[in-house]
């Protein structure tokens, strides 16, 4: 709700309070596949994703062995772009790679 306020001036101000809520967040995840290549995973997710190289692996091991990895959590806006751009660089390699979000 903005409020309405008179300064000394006259001058009306408004303030805009506790209404804008935070960004929905949304949870960014690898699918496993039996085709691409543990190494392709991994620099994607140091690259796509900015973790180090142990990290990345620990990430790629999970989602060979439970199915799905989190890479990251984002605002709406980014992480659609961060599966757009691994799914285009896993398709220009060849490689089924799926990359997913989920509402987090
Ligand atoms: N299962 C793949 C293999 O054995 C590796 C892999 C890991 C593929 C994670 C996709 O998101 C993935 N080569």
């Amino acid at each position: 709700m903005a409020t309405k306020h008179v300064n000394d001036g006259g001058t009306v101000l408004e303030r805009q309070e506790a209404k804008l809520k935070p960004p929905a967040m949304y949870q960014v995840f690898l699918l496993n596949d039996d085709y691409t290549p543990m190494e392709f995973v991994v620099a994607v997710i140091q690259q796509y994703f900015n973790k180090d190289r142990e990290t990345a692996t620990q990430i790629m091991l999970k989602v060979h062995r439970d199915g799905k990895g989190m890479c990251g959590v984002y605002p709406k806006d980014i992480a659609s772009t961060k599966v757009e751009l691994v799914l285009t660089h896993a398709r220009k390699a060849g490689h089924p790679l799926q990359c997913v979000m989920e509402e987090a």
